[in-house]
């Protein structure tokens, strides 16, 4: 399959293009360094400095023999991305091409728009290029499991059922998202249901929970592939902040009393769900939407779990319940049904204590690279 990845420079989606890549796709990647701008502007690096795309290609290619294509280009430029479209003539496009903090969007006017318009210009952009010059493309969107909220209801795959006044009919399940990075998720995937239901579209709408992980199959053969890891308060996610607080020797930030609980997804195991949703795509007209996750925990389960394998490692684990810098509820009911990647052949990565350990022993690696100043929340939802 010729796919195409949106956003390959991606804590997400360098790994997705090596995964491809390493299964015999064409792969073609599109990324404007957005994320890396980010960082800089906010001093929010990765814990371990990352080539540039070209720099990354070339080194995959003198590993694995195999070729990555790159473009550096802005998504929401239509025009860049109808040229990639005709050049590659995806089958397949991966839209990983978004702002993805949700603390970014959160600091001001600026960061609110620049998120706003950059994810809802690349879904528009993306939904155009395939309508005009590749209409059998399937997409294949990360939306998030942010856009349910926390319900005090079961959280279903996408859709739900409602029966009102006697009569029944099936709809979007009722979102509720927590910042504006996660709104824009909604709206993407309300963009998405548009065209699919007008235009006959096949989409599969990935609900991701939180990511955690250092390394996938292909980066284990070099360290120059490791994907972007991120442990700062802007495009660090909770579990990998977790495993670098732990080697640093600074307490565990749980936001609040520490009963959010998410749905997780090891890093190795967003691989297995992209190619799933792939290799065995929506139907033409459909929306498919798959709750990506494989295990729920709590913020404190989090913390326990990471200070147990750390103390067992040496480490000292400390924990400590800061101010909450979100508004969020700190204590809820949290139970999303997550079986159509299952059904479709995931086999998940659990978060055992052997991987931990083995995350911790990575992080172990790169301890001179950590940079304390970066862990304390500097974004507050007021
Ligand atoms: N949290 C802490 N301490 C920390 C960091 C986070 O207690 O030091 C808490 C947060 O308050 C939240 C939970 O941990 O309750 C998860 O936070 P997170 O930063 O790991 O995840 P989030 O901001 O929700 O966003 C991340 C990704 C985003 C993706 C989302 C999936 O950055 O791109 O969409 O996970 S989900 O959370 O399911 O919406």
């Amino acid at each position: 399959m010729r796919i195409l990845i949106l956003g390959g420079d991606g804590y997400l989606g360098w790994p997705t293009a090596m995964h491809f890549a390493a299964r015999g796709h064409e792969v073609c990647v599109i990324d404007n360094y957005l994320r890396r701008l980010i960082a800089q502007q906010t001093q929010s690096e990765a814990l371990m400095p990352t080539p540039d795309l070209p720099e990354r290609a070339a080194i995959f290619k003198a590993v694995t023999g195999l070729d990555i294509k790159v473009k550096i280009g802005d998504v929401t430029n239509y025009r860049t991305l109808e040229r990639v479209f005709m050049d590659f003539a995806p089958e397949a496009a991966v839209h990983y091409a978004e702002q993805p903090s949700a603390p970014y969007s959160m600091i001001g006017y600026d960061e609110a728009t620049l998120t706003l318009n950059n994810n809802l210009n690349a879904t528009l952009n993306l939904i155009f290029a395939v309508m005009e010059h590749a209409p059998e493309c399937q997409i294949i969107k990360l939306g998030t499991m942010g856009e349910y909220g926390t319900p005090n209801i079961d959280i279903e795959e996408g859709w739900i059922e409602i029966e009102h006044n006697g009569r029944k009919d099936k709809f979007l399940y009722p979102r509720a998202a927590g910042s504006l990075y996660h709104t824009t998720k909604v709206m993407d995937t309300d963009l998405l249901w548009f065209y699919v239901r007008t235009y006959g579209l096949r989409v599969s709408d990935l609900m991701q929970g939180p990511v955690y992980g250092l390394s996938t199959a292909e980066s284990d053969q070099d360290e120059r592939l490791l994907p972007n890891f991120h442990y700062d308060d802007i495009f660090g996610t909770v579990v990998n902040r977790f495993l670098v607080q732990a080697v640093a020797g600074v307490p565990l930030t749980v936001y609040g009393k520490g009963g959010q609980v998410r749905g997780y997804l090891n890093l190795r195991d967003t691989m297995q769900c992209v190619e799933l949703a792939a290799t065995k795509p929506a139907g033409r007209g459909e929306l498919r939407i798959l709750n990506q996750l494989t295990e729920t925990f709590s913020v404190n389960q989090l913390a326990d779990n990471v200070k147990r394998v750390g103390d067992q490692m040496g480490l000292n684990v400390k924990i400590e319940a800061i101010d909450n810098p979100r508004k969020e509820k700190e204590e809820h009911y949290y139970n999303p049904t997550h079986t159509g990647l299952l059904d479709l052949g995931l086999q998940p990565t659990y978060m055992s204590d052997e991987v931990l350990s083995a995350m911790i022993s990575q992080v172990i690696k790169h301890k001179d690279l950590i940079d304390t100043k970066m862990i304390l929340p500097r974004v507050r939802w007021k």
